[in-house]
């Protein structure tokens, strides 16, 4: 049976918001303690978390559907199994992320509806095709590692319920990027055909992996007050190159190439220097015109009916036994 989510302390206008609550709320942040689902926090803060952790929920579970395309042609059983548990992992993840933002006064019901109606977004990467099994890989090994950059410094964020849903989530990735790294390095090894099948994935997913961080700092609305309250601990950019520079030397290790010419190591900075993003496309596929948003909508809104008598069974199976536990309140 759905419950009622908790109401935090928070104000109900940001009008209502002494400097006073603002100055003790802040000073918790910059002790370093977390702040917990009861105690006060500004609206604002409120707002933007339930923005950020549901666009992740959601992402998570849209993110379900390029790789479950691929359960029923994983070539062997062993990644069959691996794949399935993959896809079951972003269902967890999803459903950890959204127990957290009900911690926030938000019922999920409310977060889903806006998915459904194209109203909340979601990872641009979800919205590009998986063309070939190779794909299944290099999404493990970049999306999966893109998102383990981004989420382990999330695991530190300063909203206790979120961080403590990306430790364990972290614990997941890091599985799963592994695996994808072992396929596309199985892949590069193998014959001609699977070699050039890997490298046009990795030439696929390269710049849209690189997207997943955001736009540039200079062009972040939300990065300022997010740091100043220490839900993001870095900046986009900064994750961006550590992305970067992480995952080009796994590259050269298994002899792939990552299809940018002006790749090169500056000894100044110790970075790899990278070449300009095609912001056009982000704002493309964020703004709802990427190559498969209409299809994973589709997907999800069709998900959500086919399940529709399982939540309902769930529901009366709950009241009957709620029912037998208090009589008196039935
Ligand atoms: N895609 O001010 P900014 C996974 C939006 S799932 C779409 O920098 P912010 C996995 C942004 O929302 C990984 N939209 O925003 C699952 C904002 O729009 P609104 C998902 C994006 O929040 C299955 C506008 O652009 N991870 O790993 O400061 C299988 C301006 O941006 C994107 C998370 O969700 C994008 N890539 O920073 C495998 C992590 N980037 O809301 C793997 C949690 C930006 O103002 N989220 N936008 O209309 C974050 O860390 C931050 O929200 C972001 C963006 C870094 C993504």
């Amino acid at each position: 049976m759905a419950t009622k989510p908790p109401t935090p302390a928070v104000s109900e206008t940001a009008a209502e918001e002494s400097p006073d609550q603002t100055g003790a709320f802040e000073s918790r942040i910059a002790d370093g303690q977390t702040i917990e689902p009861k105690d006060w926090m500004p609206e604002r803060y409120r707002r933007q978390l339930i923005r950020m952790m549901s666009q992740h929920a959601h992402s998570e579970v849209v993110g379900m559907l390029p790789e479950g395309n691929w359960i029923t042609r994983a070539p062997t059983l062993r990644r069959k199994m691996g794949l399935l548990a993959k896809v079951q992992d972003e269902a967890g993840h999803g459903l950890y992320i959204y127990c957290g933002t009900e911690t926030l006064g938000i019922d999920r019901a409310e977060l889903i509806d806006q998915l459904l109606a194209g109203r909340a977004k979601y990872s641009s990467i979800f919205n590009y095709p998986t063309l070939s099994w190779a794909d299944i890989g290099t999404i493990g090994w970049l999306v999966d590692g893109a998102a383990i950059v981004n989420q382990t410094i999330l695991a530190k964020t300063s909203y206790g319920p979120y961080a403590r849903a990306m430790v364990r989530i972290c614990k997941e990735e890091n599985f799963h990027k592994r695996q994808g790294y072992e396929m596309v390095a199985t892949l590069a090894q193998g014959t001609p055909a699977q070699r050039t099948m890997v490298q046009d994935a990795i030439n696929r997913w390269w710049w849209p992996s690189l997207m997943m961080f955001g736009p540039s700092d200079k062009d972040s609305p939300n990065s300022a007050e997010l740091l100043k309250w220490g839900v993001k601990r870095k900046g986009n950019d900064e994750l961006r190159q550590r992305f970067v520079n992480l995952t080009i030397p796994q590259a050269q290790a298994i002899g792939l190439t990552l299809p940018d010419p002006d790749l090169h190591y500056d000894e100044a900075t110790n970075n790899w220097t990278f070449g300009p993003i095609d912001w056009d496309e982000f704002y493309r596929v964020i703004g709802g015109h990427g190559p498969c948003n209409h299809e994973r909508l589709q997907a999800r809104r069709h998900a959500h009916e086919a399940g529709r008598w399982v939540r309902e069974a769930a529901e009366a199976y709950a009241a009957k036994q709620a029912a037998r536990v208090h009589p008196e309140a039935a």
